[in-house]
């Protein structure tokens, strides 16, 4: 048995996250599908009895622990590998400002968006889709007007915050109808260096269910 386990699927950009930093890390890891689409599992009394009772993806499993919220499980990761920290009170409160911003504003509605736009049944509401869209290219401009400062959102190095940017953004163009390295060039530069680091996975390398079973 490995050491960690994830439970994710491959179309989360949630669980990415956490896929990436145990990759990034050299962490002894395996993934433990959630049939999120097809079985509804994140919703069964018994996944949220046994895993999670918030009812999501990503889940890490360490010994006892069971940890959740994709932000939480990364800096538990960069803790224990010492990769990815931050330093000092300052530096620690600027990488959590941009982790919630990111689980909020960019990648929450970015992710959300993708989810209506690719994976519902019947195609999601126009209107929906519209201020879905709008939101998250709000919160990219923010980020991209800061990558223009900065190599990496705190500065001159990777840091947790930066591993929780990734979410949703390498997944492919045509799932979002409009593509982000084309649009916010910052934020291409910024992935660019993120995929130069040893270890980093495209996440449909990384996690099972891709492609989706028909
Ligand atoms: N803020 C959470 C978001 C987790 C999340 O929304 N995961 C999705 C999959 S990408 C999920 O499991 N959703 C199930 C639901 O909301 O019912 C995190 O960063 O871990």
């Amino acid at each position: 048995m490995a050491e960690y386990e994830l439970y994710c699927f491959a179309q989360s950009g949630n669980a990415y996250r956490v896929a990436l930093m145990l990759e990034l890390v050299g962490a002894d890891w395996s993934p433990v599908f959630v049939d999120f689409f097809k079985g509804g599992e994140t919703r069964t009394p018994k996944y949220r009895e046994e895993v999670n009772e918030m009812g999501e993806v990503p889940v890490l499993r360490h010994g006892a622990r069971r940890l959740t919220q994709s932000s939480v499980c990364l800096t538990y990761l960069s803790r224990r590998f010492g990769k990815f920290q931050t330093q000092g009170e300052d530096e620690e409160l600027e990488a959590w400002r941009w982790m919630v911003f990111d689980n909020q504003k960019l990648n929450g509605f970015l992710g959300t968006y993708r989810f209506f736009r690719n994976f519902l049944p019947t195609p999601g509401d126009p209107a929906v889709l519209a201020f879905l869209r709008g939101r998250a290219e709000g919160a990219l401009a923010v980020v991209d007007k800061r990558l223009g400062k900065a190599p990496f959102l705190i500065g001159e190095r990777p840091t947790v915050a930066d591993v929780s940017l990734c979410g949703y953004l390498y997944y492919p163009a045509e799932e979002f109808g409009f593509d982000i390295a084309a649009t916010y060039p910052n934020v291409a530069a910024f992935l660019e260096r993120m995929k130069a680091l040893p270890g980093w996975k495209h996440p449909y390398d990384l996690m099972p269910g891709w492609p989706m079973a028909k």
